[in-house]
């Protein structure tokens, strides 16, 4: 894999991967892109950039033989809570964003990364230790697109060849780009707040567990199965994986080592709360550390101190925003 493209460039993984990716092979062989070019003019001013709708299959076409591209990583997405606010449009980008960038990774014979997510899995899904191979029936429109992008993935791999690839992610947490429209952005959030004036309202119960990971992590884990040996991989496009389980009340407690005097008040948010109940509380990711290595390496504690640094030194709500 020499020569990348990332659609969504600049939204929250978008743009920590670039940097990762970047390093990793060259910021001249990693094409950035997304719809708009506004926000993270750094991003945008700092290597090859695209503007792109990836819902059309002919742009999409033209960008990946333009730019010679063999590896694709498909980041553009709405989130959960937005997409519950407007299905139709969620089904419209998250299915049909995907489908024409299968579409011309199959017509230019290139890997595709898609990141599928907890929201995969609905309340009739087992809620501890969630297994790799197991019932799901979501009930949130992001993860009917999310189950359906799965399988399109695996689709495109046994029907036409093309070597696809993708994993589960929890809730990503970060300080360079803010998340937007997600269930678990609570959990970014609250380090600003923490940070700044001390108080948290939190959308969430306090007792709602959910899987979660510091971005590092995401982005080796997103590099990592691009890398896997092929001939390891019993799964392809939705490996369970996480770093660690949470609930707000836990994390308020890991940040009151640092903030003593941090306080935690909630407010439920209807919409959220529900799509929360409906994922599982902590996911077993076995099948990625037998097949490709997986190891996250921070926890709760590592994440809250560095999180807290980071805020501290860009205490605006990110450093790209
Ligand atoms: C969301 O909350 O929608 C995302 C996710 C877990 O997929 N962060």
């Amino acid at each position: 894999m020499k020569r990348i493209l990332i659609t969504g460039a600049l939204g929250q993984l978008g743009s920590e991967l670039a940097a990762e990716l970047r390093s990793r092979y060259g910021v001249s062989n990693v094409v950035l892109s997304d719809i708009r070019d506004d926000v993270n003019r750094q991003l945008v001013e700092e290597g090859p950039f695209e503007l792109l709708d990836c819902r059309d299959f002919e742009a999409a076409g033209a960008v990946i033989k333009r730019h010679r591209i063999d590896a694709v990583y498909h980041l553009a997405a709405m989130l959960s809570a937005a997409a519950e606010r407007d299905p139709l449009r969620a089904w419209d980008i998250n299915m049909n964003g995907l489908l024409a960038v299968l579409e011309a990774a199959r017509a230019y014979s290139c890997a595709l990364f898609t990141p599928s997510s907890i929201g995969c899995f609905g309340p009739s899904t087992p809620k501890r230790y969630t297994p790799q191979d197991t019932l799901q029936r979501p009930t949130s429109i992001y993860g009917v697109t999310k189950t359906a992008g799965e399988l399109l993935c695996d689709y495109y791999h046994h029907a036409f060849d093309v070597d696809t690839r993708g994993i589960r992610f929890p809730g990503i947490i970060s300080s360079l780009t803010p998340p937007g429209g997600g269930t678990t952005d609570y959990a970014v959030e609250i380090y600003y707040a923490a940070a700044s004036s001390g108080h948290y309202e939190c959308p969430l119960a306090g007792d709602t567990y959910l899987d979660m990971m510091y971005m590092p992590d995401a982005v080796r884990a997103a590099a990592e199965i691009m890398e896997a040996d092929p001939a390891r991989l019993r799964h392809r496009n939705a490996f369970n994986v996480t770093a660690m389980s949470f609930s707000p009340e836990e994390q308020a407690a890991y940040i009151r080592k640092y903030v003593p005097d941090f306080e935690i008040t909630y407010r439920i948010d209807p919409v959220r709360q529900a799509i929360a109940n409906s994922w599982p509380d902590c996911m077993e990711d076995y099948a990625a550390r037998v097949e490709w290595d997986w190891e996250p390496e921070y926890d709760l504690d590592m994440m809250t101190q560095d999180m807290l640094d980071a805020v501290r030194r860009h205490p605006q709500g990110g450093r790209n925003v």
